[in-house]
């Protein structure tokens, strides 16, 4: 396939037109929604067969309007549970998250936990900007310690979640995280996300130049440089000591394991039902 067809073919799964976009100059949403674009290629994902769900937030935007696929919009906080019934009455269908910090860890973060402890195939991607960007830069769960946003003027008095490590604790099958600044290494995460049965998390940490530029005084070159120089791969964060650690970003894949999956399950109770009340 020449280069100028294999661009048309990713296109096939982005309404048009995509431009202006919502989102703001330097925003990592863009360069987020080209890599899961081409990780939805790669993976041959059919449109026909996926459904995206979403809650409310800048993040929230990228599959809808922006995906050609069905897609959920839902209320803030509420991607997991909508997603979680489709998958439920549809298993065979690809159900995909695409969410905010906020919203899947803030608001949503006892769906997320839930969901990921019953190992239900929902493949969710948060993009962790570390702040409410929609609104305007409220401290979300996500922010760093002593930072200071519209609703912390004096910092921050709360540790963050270590979100992906909650969500591998809860017991999903697949945890990753990486930044927009790890392109390729995040288009292959989403596309074993893709391929892998059960709950799959992807924390893709993401700049927000404007609602969190604001606290960290940062352009989004600045951010990019900033994920690139602070990244530790997961490997080697395992021989260090939690003061070494701090302010630096864990990058790779934190697990990757085959326990079974939630509508699989529940269609053995199902016949087990039907078996024992005959
Ligand atoms: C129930 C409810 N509470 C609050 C809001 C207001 N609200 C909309 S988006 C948002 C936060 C978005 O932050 P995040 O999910 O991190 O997405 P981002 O904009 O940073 O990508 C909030 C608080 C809402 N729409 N509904
Ligand atoms: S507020 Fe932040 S996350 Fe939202 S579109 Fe602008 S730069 Fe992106
Ligand atoms: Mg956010």
């Amino acid at each position: 396939m020449s280069k100028e067809n294999a661009c048309a073919h990713r296109l096939e799964y982005v309404r048009k037109p995509i431009l202006p976009t919502v989102f703001c100059p330097g925003c990592g949403g863009g360069t987020v929604l080209n890599v899961l674009v081409h990780a939805l290629d790669e993976e041959r994902v059919d449109q026909k067969d996926l459904v995206a769900v979403t809650g409310i937030g800048c993040a929230s935007w990228l599959p809808s309007p922006y995906l050609k696929s069905d897609t959920l919009h839902c209320t803030h906080g509420r991607a997991i549970p909508f997603a979680t019934g489709v998958k439920v009455q549809k298993p065979e269908l690809q159900v995909m998250v695409i969410a905010g910090d906020g919203d899947l860890s803030g608001i949503g973060g006892n769906h997320l936990i839930h969901a990921a402890r019953r190992n239900i195939g929902l493949k969710v991607f948060l993009v962790n900007n570390f702040i409410y960007g929609m609104t305007g830069g409220q401290v979300a769960p996500t922010t760093p310690i002593d930072t200071r946003t519209a609703t912390t003027p004096y910092g921050n008095p709360e540790p963050p979640f270590n979100i992906a490590q909650v969500v591998a604790a809860a017991g999903a099958n697949y945890v990753a995280r990486w930044t927009t600044y790890h392109a390729f290494q995040l288009k292959s995460a989403m596309k074993k996300a893709f391929a892998t049965p059960g709950f799959t998390f992807v924390e893709i940490i993401s700049q927000c130049p404007v609602s969190y530029g604001k606290s960290t005084k940062q352009d989004a070159v600045q951010m990019l440089q900033d994920f690139k120089d602070r990244s530790v791969p997961f490997e080697k964060s395992c021989g260090m000591t939690e003061d070494e650690l701090e302010g630096q970003i864990v990058v790779g894949e934190l697990v990757s394991r085959s326990r079974p999956e939630f509508t699989t399950v529940l269609e053995q109770v199902r016949e087990k039902a039907q078996e024992e009340d005959k």
